[in-house]
């Protein structure tokens, strides 16, 4: 076998050694590459598909060493219903997930990646999700036949030797990747290769191993991110009593320069990158950034909670990204970046709907072909992947091993109804309750479900490792964990409130949402006061800063309205969403929905009573 350098110079490690030759006997690919991680490497593969046609260099002027990719058409997303969880026992997946049979997933596997890297490239992957070192990361190996996956993981992740020097005899997680189509002899190779019709993206929590087949998209291929980070990181950390969460983590400083960071947890299409990165309208008031979509959070010897960022850069959806709506994302990919399924112009820059107001000229669109306005000219799942210290807000804490203290956790959904503007926990077990109640309205126009309520609880539905309901109890008894003093506050947020003909929002959002961090961080220190209500605890009208905002008295007080009618409604909406984990669902969530619904009643039937004044 060939190899660029030879295996034993590269580690040492032999469970590493053993692991590289067990799957080149089964891959059979042309020739093995141990990835170094430097510059030339990351140049030279780029250069090499910009010669195979597979990629085009971006206009240098406009948009320095940057790359445009298209995809097949059919590999445009993650997977989900191709997704699957294959633990021993079919109700550790839980019923969010899809289970299978491990034995028989492994053999299906076997049979497919057999041969399936003939006539190309094996690559090795050696990353660490998290600065390297820290006593909060976590090493993988990546084997995959893209170099596309090496370039984007160059980006994402701390990858190459420096990971391989650091490994010694420690443990990894094995991740094992191909695009599905081995070339036969003299085979001419297709632009974007990959097998739609048996794609597997499969996970072994057990054993601790992802096996990715037939997708060479984003979260189906670039195992660090969702696959590792998330579904495999949670149940590591169910079993070791720490928290793999699907949150972004910003650092926010008043304008006394106090410093806390919050991590927040939305689903799809709810802005998570826009509030990473948040560009302040309040005078005096920052925000940083340290990640966008993932955080690991351990408990340190000061009993309280530390976050990092297992990731490196950003994998982000374009369109609607513009310098309006997040500025700092826009900086961040001006150069070094790649992108996928955008469109380009003219002049070999790329562009997508949102980005600008008007749309520049003849552009080609995301397949290819001429652009003509009653097509979208980048696919709405169009990504950017950039590096994180490229963001002009990225936190000066962003590589500290030790991660960042955490002060609260924020939850949200986009409701245009019923969910107020910000509310807060009475404490963790009610907080927890909020996370598991997350829910978002559909904004996707595929399947004609626009407006339908979609739950995804502590935005995890398709990243938990395990049974959600063994996920729930995780969660209500981490605060045993830590003292009640150190415990984050927990709250819950809607910036998607639309007035009442259902026209438009009522909350400006954006920028203008630093009012509702602004009140979160004095509810920590407890400066400012709130409203208790049947749901949880709100600001009193005058606490929340709205300078400028032109809202009338009408509209502030229905971004705060708790409609106990509609309330009684949510509650038997959420029971029979929870019924679904049927005698798996904690006491602990139980006992939250009843005192929900206990506290609504009661507040109803005060309003009810007459009134004997006058
Ligand atoms: O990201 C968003 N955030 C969070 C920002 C930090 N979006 C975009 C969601 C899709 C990814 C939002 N959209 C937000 C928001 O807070 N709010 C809205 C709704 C909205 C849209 C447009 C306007 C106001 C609110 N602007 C005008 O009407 C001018
Ligand atoms: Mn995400």
């Amino acid at each position: 076998m060939d190899f660029n350098i030879p295996l034993d110079e590269w580690t040492a490690n032999k469970n590493l050694k053993k692991f590289i030759k067990d799957k080149i006997d089964l891959c059979k690919p042309k020739n093995v590459y141990l990835c170094s991680g430097t510059k030339e490497e990351y140049d030279e593969l780029m250069n090499q598909m910009v010669i195979d046609g597979k990629a085009i260099k971006l206009n240098d002027q406009k948009r320095p060493n940057s790359y445009f990719f298209k995809s097949d058409p059919e590999d445009v997303a993650r997977v989900e219903e191709r997704t699957f969880i294959c633990s021993e026992k079919e109700i550790d997946a839980g019923p969010t997930n899809n289970w299978h049979n491990p034995n028989e997933m492994k053999i299906k596997l076997l049979n497919l990646f057999d041969g399936s890297m003939q006539g190309r490239t094996m690559y090795v992957i050696p990353f660490s999700m998290g600065p390297i070192g820290s006593d909060k990361s976590h090493i993988g190996i990546e084997i995959t036949d893209s170099a596309y996956v090496v370039c984007n993981m160059h980006i994402m992740t701390r990858m190459g030797k420096k990971v391989i020097d650091h490994l010694k005899d420690e443990d990894f997680i094995e991740c094992m990747h191909s695009v599905g189509k081995p070339l036969q002899e003299n085979e001419k190779d297709t632009l974007w290769p990959c097998d739609p019709e048996n794609r597997y993206i499969v996970h072994f929590p057990e054993e601790k191993s992802i096996w990715s087949y037939g997708s060479g998209y984003g979260g189906n291929a670039l195992l660090g991110k969702k696959c590792f980070a998330l579904r495999i990181a949670s149940t590591m950390a169910k079993k070791d009593g720490w928290l793999a969460e699907h949150m972004l983590i910003l650092g926010i400083t008043n304008p006394e320069g106090e410093k806390k960071y919050f991590v927040a947890a939305f689903p799809s299409a709810c802005g998570k990158t826009n509030m990473a990165m948040l560009n302040p309208s309040l005078p005096g008031w920052k925000i940083e950034c340290i990640g966008d979509d993932i955080a690991w959070m351990k408990i340190s010897e000061d009993g309280r909670l530390w976050a990092i960022n297992p990731e490196a850069g950003f994998f982000g959806v374009a369109p609607g990204t513009s310098y309006d709506t997040n500025y700092n994302a826009m900086k961040s990919l001006e150069k070094n970046s790649i992108f996928t399924n955008v469109a380009l112009t003219q002049d070999n820059d790329v562009w997508w709907e949102g980005m600008t107001k008007n749309e520049p000229e003849n552009m080609i669109n995301w397949l290819g072909k001429k652009h003509s306005k009653e097509e979208k000219a980048a696919h709405p799942n169009a990504r950017f992947t950039s590096p994180a210290h490229q963001c002009p807000i990225i936190d000066k804490d962003f590589e500290n091993p030790k991660g960042v203290p955490i002060s609260a956790i924020i939850f949200g959904g986009r409701r245009d109804d019923v969910v107020p503007l910000v509310y807060e926990a009475f404490d963790w077990q009610h907080g927890t309750f909020l996370g598991a109640s997350v829910s978002s309205q559909m904004t996707a126009a595929a399947k004609g479900n626009i407006g339908k309520l979609r739950h995804d609880p502590f935005a995890m539905l398709p990243f938990c490792g395990y049974n959600m309901a063994d996920y729930f109890d995780h969660w209500l008894g981490f605060d045993k964990k830590m003292t009640s003093k150190n415990l984050p506050k927990i709250f819950y947020v809607n910036w998607f409130l639309k007035d009442e003909n259902q026209k438009g929002f009522i909350w400006p959002g954006f920028s203008d949402n630093i009012r509702v961090l602004k009140w979160m961080f004095e509810r920590v220190d407890n400066k400012v006061g709130f409203k208790k209500t049947a749901i949880g605890n709100i600001p009193n009208i005058e606490d929340l800063n709205v300078d400028g905002l032109n809202l009338s008295k009408n509209t502030l007080e229905k971004l705060l309205e708790i409609d106990l009618d509609k309330w009684e409604k949510e509650v038997l909406e959420l029971k029979n969403y929870f019924s679904i984990f049927k005698d798996k669902l904690p006491e602990g969530i139980i006992d939250q929905l009843n005192k929900l619904n206990e506290r609504v009643l009661k507040e109803k039937s005060k309003r009810c009573e007459p009134s004997y004044k006058e």
